[in-house]
């Protein structure tokens, strides 16, 4: 199949799952066409069967807010003419859904189908899209779309709940990982850079922003690191860092926390954790926990959205109320504090990742897009 894709290029969950999603369908042999304003971050390399489509805005001065939207619908439609694209995949309902519409319907008025389906990622609709702003347009684009997915089954009754016009069917196909990339086991050697053998390392990965709750991964920590030996491990960048390395000097904690910023490839990061932490005010889905898993590494995180669905209790982690920073380092330390059982929730972490391994989340997304260009076309 021909398969367009439009994703935000970012560090983000979504753009990752889309970068994946794109890379796994083009190895099986479909050809991909990636649409985005810049290159996506997981897509460094060349490879076979995928181009890359950029969106190019137009800085003109009397444009405060460029029109980006209209860009990436004008960009589709020239995709989809050239490419002859057979379908579309965004990800991210904000803007990229509307922008499917549009293009769609400038399609029609040229006689080429263009279906598309929209994967709902998480603060699409649980904090930017239920927006007043912006929910009549998300209602609409949703239900306009030919098929809609959500990460999560969370995440599906949030969008029933939030938007109350949204009438479409939603179907469940999950986030994914792919098990190999967190089979590292060089990477330990690398462990030495970062904590001596008695101490444990806990990490923490994230965009920095106010609902990742940050400062409870610093708290949690501070508890820790007063009764077992350990490290804490900041990965990415965002709206909270200041105020994070405020924190970590007030608590005079900066000798044991190390902030790596945006790297490329945290599992390498991932693959020397003992613990990761991740107490989110809500999470859709909770990717950054999954591949935490993967890594073998078990989860400290809430119990809100899709947390409960991936991380289960005394299985793979530990899940808390929002804010209860004394239980979760009560959990970190009954984790840490026994080798045995710290063997046994990263065993058993690593067999719960591999539910989500993309070799059984792949042909799901597979069957829906044959579903959809298979289905007489919708009203256009
Ligand atoms: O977490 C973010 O703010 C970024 C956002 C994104 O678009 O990348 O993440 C959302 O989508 C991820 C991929 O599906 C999910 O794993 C995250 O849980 C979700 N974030 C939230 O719901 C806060």
């Amino acid at each position: 199949m021909n398969i367009g894709i439009v994703c935000y290029p970012t560090f983000g969950g979504s753009g990752v799952v889309a970068t994946e999603l794109g890379k796994a369908l083009a190895k099986k042999g479909h050809r991909i066409h990636f649409i985005s304003y810049a290159l996506p971050v997981r897509l460094s390399a060349f490879e076979e069967n995928i181009a890359y489509h950029e969106v190019t805005v137009s800085d003109y001065p009397l444009f405060e807010y460029p029109p980006y939207e209209l860009a990436l619908a004008n960009k589709i439609v020239d995709v989809a003419r050239y490419e002859k694209i057979d379908l579309l995949h965004v990800h991210y309902a904000i803007p990229h859904a509307s922008a499917a519409y549009f293009a769609k319907q400038m399609l029609a008025a040229e006689g080429i189908k263009l279906p598309f389906i929209t994967t709902l990622h998480g603060t699409d609709i649980t904090i930017v899209g239920k927006d007043p702003t912006f929910e009549t347009a998300i209602s609409f684009s949703i239900n306009e779309s030919d098929a809609v997915t959500a990460v999560s089954e969370s995440l599906k009754q949030d969008t029933y709940y939030f938007f109350r016009k949204v009438t479409r069917e939603i179907e469940v196909i999950p986030n994914f990982v792919c098990p190999e990339h967190y089979n590292l086991p060089e990477a330990g050697k690398h462990r030495k850079f970062y904590a001596s053998p008695k101490e444990k390392i806990m990490v923490h990965i994230s965009n920095f922003r106010k609902v990742k709750r940050v400062d409870d991964v610093v708290r949690v920590f501070d508890i820790v690191r007063k009764k077992i030996p350990s490290r804490l491990i900041l990965v990415g960048d965002g709206p909270e860092k200041s105020n994070i390395e405020k924190q970590c000097r007030e608590l005079n904690a900066c000798n044991q926390i190390q902030f790596l910023g945006k790297i490329t490839e945290p599992n390498t990061i991932l693959a020397i954790a003992d613990l990761f932490i991740l107490p989110s005010e809500t999470e859709s889905f909770g990717l950054a926990a999954l591949e935490a898993m993967a890594a073998g590494s078990p989860v400290i995180s809430t119990n809100k959205g899709g947390l409960p669905e991936i991380n289960i209790q005394e299985v793979s982690g530990m899940l808390s109320n929002v804010g209860d920073v004394e239980e979760m380092a009560k959990n970190a330390l009954y984790i840490l504090s026994d080798e045995k059982r710290l063997t046994k929730f990263k065993s058993n972490a690593r067999k719960q990742a591999k539910k989500y391994a993309i070799g059984k989340i792949l042909p799901q997304y597979e069957q829906l897009y044959a579903k959809v260009v298979g289905e007489p076309k919708r009203k256009v």
